[in-house]
């Protein structure tokens, strides 16, 4: 079977699994939320990295499914966690641009939100900068038909693409996550530490939080601390988890 083929039944087989990578406050170290990361086991393939995969999804028009069943499955576990009573303040769940531009996608999120209970705030989507500036004056719409349900909204990856600065500014948008090509040589590449510093400062002055990715050391995650940054996320805090993982250590206590 081909690829295409195997992804195709990859829903209906149950192998399709979420994990979850907890980001935190770079002050106090609490879970901030965490972003939602898809993971396909094959018995035949084993792991299929969705670097792989999604691109695939996105030629072929499974993204749809795919998507759905991932912004379902992480809103209800958000609301499975908030029944437990354990605090998560935020769930964040990429959206590929193909899905992002769809018509039906303010609905469906509405749709979803409903069906588990979530409240919207909970919910954070996190498209990339390059889904944005590939039309603009589209995604500033949706983007405001999205931010008026209420969920959060991220731009991923941020740095990486080319986003116009006034576009940023008509953007409704809460967070920027530092791509983490700029995070890893943050403390010897000066033209990396340079961007990141930029990017905390620009965020801000236009009010946005700012997120670092793929904190892998401490000397990186001081860089961070003091130029201002607040919240990190990577695997020197913790790699993506199973959701039972998550719920221990949301139920740590202190
Ligand atoms: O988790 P990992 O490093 O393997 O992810 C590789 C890439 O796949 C990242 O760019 C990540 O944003 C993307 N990705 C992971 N899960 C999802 C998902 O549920 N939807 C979309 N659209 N992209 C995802
Ligand atoms: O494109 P996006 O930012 O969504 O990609 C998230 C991906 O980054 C996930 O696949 C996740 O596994 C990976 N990731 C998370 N933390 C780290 C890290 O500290 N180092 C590296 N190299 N990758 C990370
Ligand atoms: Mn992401
Ligand atoms: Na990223």
């Amino acid at each position: 079977m081909t690829l295409e083929n195997l992804l195709r039944k990859a829903i209906e087989r149950g192998e399709l699994r979420l994990h979850y990578q907890p980001q935190f406050n770079i002050g106090n170290g609490t879970v901030a939320g965490a972003e939602t990361l898809l993971r396909w086991t094959n018995p035949e393939l084993g792991m299929v990295s969705p670097a792989e995969f999604i691109p695939l999804a996105e030629d072929t028009g499974l993204i749809a499914p795919i998507g759905e069943w991932v912004l379902r499955n992480a809103c209800a576990q958000a609301r499975a966690w908030r029944d437990q009573g354990l605090t998560l303040p935020r769930v964040a769940v990429n959206v590929s641009a193909v899905q992002f531009l769809h018509k039906g996608f303010p609905d469906l999120v509405t749709r979803i939100l409903e069906e588990t209970g979530l409240e919207p705030r909970t919910l954070e989507l996190e498209l990339t900068e390059s889904a944005l500036m590939r039309d603009a004056d589209s995604a500033a719409l949706a983007l405001r038909t999205l931010k008026d349900i209420g969920v959060q909204l991220a731009i991923d990856d941020f740095g990486t693409g080319y986003s116009s600065l006034s576009r940023l500014k008509q953007f409704p948008i809460d967070r920027l996550k530092i791509d983490r090509s700029f995070v890893r040589d943050i403390e010897t590449d000066a033209d990396d530490a340079a961007i990141a510093v930029a990017i905390i400062a620009m965020a801000s002055s236009m009010r946005l939080e700012v997120v670092a990715e793929g904190v892998e050391t401490p000397g990186q995650l001081e860089f961070l601390r003091n130029r201002g940054c607040h919240e990190v996320q990577g695997f020197l805090l913790s790699r993506p988890l199973p959701a039972e993982q998550i719920a221990a250590l949301l139920a740590r206590p202190g």
